[in-house]
């Protein structure tokens, strides 16, 4: 059975012996609903650290008013369960009252990279993930901290705070998990009816198709608008599909850098992003 522990103080005292022994520690911070996705961050833990640490809490911080913070979905004991079989040591799954007790009034600005993209269509998001992660790193003070690029502004986003603040992590960063027919596998997938979950997967093959041109050398702002049309044509409405700067995020105007493709679509109420990698040539 999953050791599971409920407070930051519960956690530091199951985190001390291994400390005392020498032994280090990975840390994935999570929302729970966990799949294969999440369960690569922890793969990749624990191949680099000796004990692998999971949290649990689902942040209000990050949801905005309209968004699906009361139905985002909460199945604790499956989730212990896929952990346990996963090979990770420990679960903290703090109530939101441990991480914003009374009173709790600071947060963290991660400035214009969380005004772009995710953070124009969702504001104060980033804000509350910065808080969020900061907290859970000074909570467990681990060696080393695993995020998927699934997220990508929000790896670029922690990655930028945890050097600006001298948080002492080592951040890793995991290759986005897609299901058999490409749709990144999300925990919001699970909103998704039978049809247009069939039609989900058009988004990440939209994207291959946009990288693929992008790859032959073809008008950046062309293959852009192309990609948005046929986003539209295949039933999504589109949020953004843009190549910025792998590594800063601002918009990529040539490819002397390497390029992320970015994209974000609703279908009906649910909202999915995705993203791939363009080499810089
Ligand atoms: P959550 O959406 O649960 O994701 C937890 C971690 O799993 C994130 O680092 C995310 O990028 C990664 N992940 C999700 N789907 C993935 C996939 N298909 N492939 C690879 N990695 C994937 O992201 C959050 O929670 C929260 O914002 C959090 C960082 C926990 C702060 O509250």
């Amino acid at each position: 059975m999953l050791h599971t522990v409920n407070s930051v103080h519960d956690l530091r005292a199951a985190l001390l012996p291994w400390r005392e022994a020498g032994e280090t520690v990975g840390f994935v911070p999570t929302m729970g609903a966990l799949h294969k996705g999440h369960l690569a961050l922890i793969d990749a833990s624990r191949k680099v650290t000796k004990r692998t640490v999971a949290s649990i809490f689902v942040n209000p911080l990050q949801f905005g008013p309209s968004e699906d913070l009361a139905k985002y979905p909460r199945p604790l004991e499956e989730d212990k369960k896929l952990l346990a079989e996963a090979g990770c040591d420990l679960l903290y799954a703090p109530e939101p009252a441990e991480i914003y007790p009374e009173g709790f009034i600071t947060k963290i600005d991660p400035g214009p990279l969380a005004t772009i993209l995710e953070g124009a269509v969702r504001p104060g998001h980033f804000s509350g993930v910065a808080t969020v992660v900061a907290k859970l790193l000074l909570q467990a003070m681990p060696d080393c901290a695993f995020f998927g690029e699934k997220d990508y502004q929000q790896l670029l986003i922690v990655r930028r705070m945890v050097r600006d603040l001298n948080i002492p992590v080592h951040l890793g960063a995991v290759p986005t998990v897609r299901d058999t027919d490409g749709l990144a596998l999300s925990s919001r997938n699970a909103y998704l009816p039978p049809e247009q979950r069939k039609q989900a997967a058009s988004f990440p093959a939209i994207l291959k198709e946009c990288v693929n041109l992008f790859a032959e050398g073809r008008d950046i702002g062309k293959v852009l608008a192309e990609g948005h049309e046929r986003l539209t044509g295949a039933g999504f409405k589109c949020d953004y599909l843009e190549l910025r700067d792998a590594g800063t995020l601002a918009p990529a105007h040539d490819l002397t850098l390497p390029g992320r493709l970015l994209g974000a679509i609703r279908i009906g109420s649910v909202r999915l992003i995705d993203n791939m990698p363009v080499n810089g040539i």
